[in-house]
């Protein structure tokens, strides 16, 4: 027996993925364990919210890992963190009633509780409810800010995206081809590229597993240089393009997941130089620091889905116990689009 703000939930248990090792290297579905407790019941004020969708993102990676940054690791025995997109089951705050669909950051397992605040309110006529994870949420504000304000493509400009068939990548292009810029990405495979170039409106792309000499291909297809890079992998690629910026290119470093998994950062071609000789500028930046615009990103990015003007795709496992074997398939490269877990059906 469960209580939830004076409601009594008979029999629900709440199960969660918690990691169970930290990995060295790619994590196995043996760093993880599917646990059991009670529904935990909302305190006063709280909200207490059924999982349907969680997120799994390159991020979580970091989070697995004990190293020193601002964000608290997870502990061993702890739920993964993650975002989620839930239906409230009991409410104790005035905003939010039972039914009612919200984005929550509350992790890997079949309910959590969290205050009023931390809850985003989800109009499901909009778009489906799980976009609140991809194009309508922190991936599509990634793709939106990263690239209209660090990269600052003018039209006529060569935007070029690795990581390119990704949840961020897919809208970065398309964001690019919007602003009237020419579109190349680089995924990890032919399948990917198709998708790209045949229904998205890239201009080119490449499979960068297959293909040999960056250099030449980028060269190929990108005959006035590169402009803007949108980076979401680092690695041989980014070595590549860093080459073939143009005069006053924008690097925008939005990910380096051929890093994640690395223990040591291995050195590479030093390509600094390009910067000086280029008088180009690289930036990372973190997609929450443009919190306060939230609104307005998410505006425009409903808008051009209405208006057709924006495609997504998303991966869908199902089962919270498949969380693991999602993650770890994202990292792989086994995802088209943005990869989700379906945990439940809203009632
Ligand atoms: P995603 O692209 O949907 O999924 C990850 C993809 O990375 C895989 O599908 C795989 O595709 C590719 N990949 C894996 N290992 C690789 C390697 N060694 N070299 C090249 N590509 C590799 O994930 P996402 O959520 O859209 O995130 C994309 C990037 O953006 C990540 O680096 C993430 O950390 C970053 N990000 C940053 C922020 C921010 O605030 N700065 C926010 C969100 C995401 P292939 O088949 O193409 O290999
Ligand atoms: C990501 C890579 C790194 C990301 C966030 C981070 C949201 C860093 C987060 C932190 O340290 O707080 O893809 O996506």
């Amino acid at each position: 027996m469960a209580r939830a703000g004076g409601v009594t939930i008979p029999g629900v248990r709440n199960r969660q993925i918690v990691l169970a090792s930290r990995p060295a290297g790619m994590p196995r579905e043996t760093d993880f364990r599917l646990a059991e407790t009670e529904l935990p019941p909302p305190g006063p004020g709280e909200v207490l919210v059924r999982t349907l969708y969680l997120s799994v993102d390159p991020y979580m990676r970091g989070r697995m890992r004990d190293t020193p940054s601002y964000a608290e690791p997870v502990a061993i025995g702890g739920v993964m963190v993650g975002g989620t997109v839930g239906q409230v089951e009991a409410s104790n705050a005035g905003e939010f009633k039972k039914g009612d669909i919200v984005e929550a950051y509350t992790g890997w397992q079949e309910f959590g509780v969290a205050p009023p605040g931390a809850l985003r309110r989800i109009d499901p006529s909009i778009a489906p409810i799980s976009t609140a994870l991809g194009v309508l949420g922190m991936p599509g504000m990634t793709a939106y800010f990263g690239l209209l304000e660090i990269g600052r493509p003018q039209a006529g400009e060569t935007v070029m995206v690795s990581g390119a068939a990704g949840a961020v990548g897919s809208l970065v292009g398309q964001i690019a081809k919007i602003q009237g810029c020419r579109a190349v990405g680089a995924a990890g495979s032919d399948a990917k590229v198709d998708w790209m170039t045949r229904e998205l409106g890239f201009d080119a792309g490449f499979n960068y597993k297959t293909t040999p000499d960056y250099g030449a291909k980028l060269r190929e297809l990108c005959p006035q240089g590169i402009d803007v890079y949108f980076d979401n992998t680092g690695g041989p690629l980014t070595d590549a393009v860093m080459r073939l910026i143009n005069v006053r290119a924008r690097v925008v470093v939005c990910g380096q997941i051929s890093q994640y998994n690395q223990e040591e950062a291995g050195t590479g071609p030093r390509w600094f130089w390009q910067l000086i000789v280029k008088q180009a500028r690289v930036e990372g930046f973190l997609v929450y620091q443009f919190k306060e615009r939230s609104a307005e990103g998410l505006r425009q990015m409903a808008a051009w889905l209405r208006e057709g003007r924006l495609q997504y795709r998303e991966d869908v496992v199902e089962g919270l116990e498949n969380a693991p074997r999602a993650f770890i398939g994202m990292l792989e490269g086994r995802n088209t689009g943005k990869q989700l877990v379906k945990v439940a059906e809203p009632a």
